[in-house]
């Protein structure tokens, strides 16, 4: 639960090695760790602080329906991949305003860019939600999650449904090894935003219980994780509810488990906080196929939460 959690960033804290990384932003890191999640007394949502659970909950829907643009998140208000996008859009010729390279960076060093920053990136928002080709040509993230769960493409030029056929498989053959889906798609990795951080998963069934393990290759402990284990958990209540299961466990295997040191001081307030008691997830139990789901079906209980902690993403 979540004390797996708060025993990661501590352990993080005092073992962990300072580590260069993609974004120059600077991390402390490990590699290889595990974290178990009772799925059966509740609703792994972190209450040390608070986690926009509406924020996790699109996203997730954006992914089932196999959509890889963003402009479906910004219809949702959630903005969580936008810098993705935008890096697209100004390092192209169709972009024309203040010089945005290294944004992420020069955005949380420098006030006066940070301005520019912000204008451009309402700038974009508004076309991708406002102007169809724009959208189609900037808002795409390429063949990340939403692409190769749905719609991996095979060399025969057809494609793969991983995420109908797993469901198929957990109905049809419970017992089966093999309930996997595979983000990581070398051949398209070149054409992806953002390689999957979270790369494969596998589910398993027992006792009528239905657990879910994942590999996260990268874990951005303090922004992301929290947001990744609620994902999937929220993926493996779904996939019960359809197969007349109840939800076990979910187990989350990390290979790169880093704290930006930008991130340091707020994990530090995080950790001096006690935990609360877990929240419960009601789902619409009118709804029986996990491609039906809204937002509104889902109603989460008791959450309440220590107050939200700002940190900068790093891009
Ligand atoms: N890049 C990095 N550096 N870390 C990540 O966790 C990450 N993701 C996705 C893709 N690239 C990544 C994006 N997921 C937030 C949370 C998850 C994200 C991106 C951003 C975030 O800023 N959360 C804030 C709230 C934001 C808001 O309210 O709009 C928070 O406090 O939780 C890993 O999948």
């Amino acid at each position: 639960g979540e004390e797996a959690y708060l025993n990661l960033c501590q352990h993080i804290l005092t073992n962990g090695v300072q580590k260069g990384d993609r974004t120059n932003t600077g991390t402390y890191s490990i590699f290889g760790h595990q974290m178990r999640f009772n799925l059966e007394t509740g609703f792994p949502l972190l209450t040390t602080k608070r986690v926009p659970f509406r924020l996790v909950a699109s996203e997730l829907l954006w992914f089932i329906k196999g959509d890889t643009n963003i402009r479906y998140l910004l219809q949702h208000n959630n903005n969580i991949w936008n810098e993705w996008a935008f890096e697209k859009w100004v390092n192209s010729d169709d972009y024309s305003g203040p010089d945005m390279r290294n944004f992420g960076n020069r955005s949380q060093t420098d006030p006066k860019f940070n301005k520019q920053y912000q204008e451009q990136m309402e700038i974009f928002k508004e076309k991708i939600l406002t102007d169809d080709s724009f959208a189609h040509k900037y808002g795409d993230l390429g063949d990340v999650y939403g692409k190769q769960w749905r719609k991996w493409k095979t060399s025969q030029n057809e494609t793969i449904d991983q995420l109908q056929d797993v469901i198929d498989g957990i109905k049809n053959n419970p017992n089966s090894r093999r309930h996997i889906v595979s983000a990581w798609n070398p051949e398209d990795i070149p054409s992806m935003a953002l390689p999957p951080c979270h790369t494969l998963f596998q589910f398993y069934v027992a006792d009528g219980k239905l657990s879910c393990q994942l590999y996260q290759r990268s874990a951005d402990v303090f922004l992301g994780v929290p947001f990744n284990i609620a994902s999937y958990a929220l993926l493996t209540y779904l996939i019960a509810h359809q197969c007349n299961l109840q939800p076990g466990e979910f187990v989350h295997t990390l290979g790169d488990a880093h704290i930006y040191l930008n991130h340091v001081e707020q994990v530090k307030t995080q950790l001096a906080r006690e935990m609360k008691q877990m929240p419960q997830l009601e789902l619409n139990k009118q709804k029986t196929s996990i491609f039906e789901f809204d937002l509104d079906d889902f109603k989460l209980k008791g959450y309440d939460p220590h107050p939200a902690i700002k940190a900068p993403i790093a891009v």
